[in-house]
């Protein structure tokens, strides 16, 4: 079973407010359905979550602010973004059923409580895939925070054993500079906890969960034994089917040494 980010750089457009890349997430569907695996999906918020989490200071909970009238939008805005997944996900012919985390969870500090798992796992038992995502979260301390879509993966990782962890992003993998901004800029395609605190990430579009370094150092929580964690780009076309049907692709691959 392969345990799979859909990063929000890849299902929105980060920079404009509530922007749904349809034909990418139709196109990513259809190439998890082609590849006959057995999945669990997790999704990023994107322009739904971080636009406004970050305006409204929400991952800093209560003390920091944040409206009820704030808290309520965002929670719409990103199970708007997850419907619209779920709905591709389904014509891509993949049965798949919303787990919403603010709904089923609760955080203490920033960390989700032992979550009960056991609605997924039925449902992963009767071949329905379930889709969760980073969302607003109560938490017992703060008030409320952010769960985001990483945090979520190192949770389900732990749960299910996936054979393989998957992020999929809008680019080739993790550089040693921003491909964006510097041409010259070399893909890392192995990464480890030494190669990570040598390398800069710089994060230039609202996101209130880490960015690029963030989700690498998820990457590396989430690598176990013979488990390694892939970072690949979902923007390439048929990138992440041949990844799933187990060929080398252009991408970052962490392991734990
Ligand atoms: O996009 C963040 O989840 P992520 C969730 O997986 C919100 O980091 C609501 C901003």
């Amino acid at each position: 079973m392969f345990l799979v980010k859909l990063g929000g750089s890849v299902i929105t457009d980060k920079t404009q407010y509530k922007r749904f890349n349809s034909e990418v997430v139709r196109r990513l569907c259809q190439e998890i359905k082609d590849s006959g695996q057995m999945v669990l999906i997790v999704h990023g918020a994107g322009s739904f979550g971080h636009v406004l989490a970050h305006d409204h200071r929400l991952a800093e909970g209560q003390e920091a602010g944040g409206s009820p009238e704030a808290i309520a939008k965002v929670s719409l805005d990103v199970r708007e973004l997850n419907s619209m997944v779920v709905s591709a996900l389904i014509e891509a012919g993949i049965p798949a059923v919303s787990i919403p985390p603010g709904a089923c969870f609760m955080m203490s500090d920033g960390q989700l409580r032992s979550p009960d798992l056991e609605v997924m796992r039925r449902y992963m038992e009767l071949g329905i895939v379930p889709v969760s995502f980073g969302d607003v979260v109560l938490d017992e301390r703060k008030g409320f925070g952010i769960c985001s879509g990483d945090q979520l993966m190192e949770v389900l990782a732990d749960a299910f054993h996936p054979d393989r962890v998957v992020f999929v992003s809008d680019i080739d993998g993790l550089f040693d500079r921003d491909p964006k901004k510097d041409c010259h800029a070399q893909l890392i395609d192995r990464v480890d906890r030494e190669s990570l605190d040598r390398i800069s990430c710089e994060i230039n579009v609202k996101d209130v969960t880490g960015g690029v370094h963030g989700k690498m150092e998820s990457m590396l929580r989430l690598c176990r034994g013979q488990r390694d964690c892939v970072l690949v780009n979902g923007l390439a076309e048929g990138r992440l089917l041949s990844l799933l049907q187990g060929e080398d692709v252009t991408c970052t691959v962490a392991r734990k040494d």
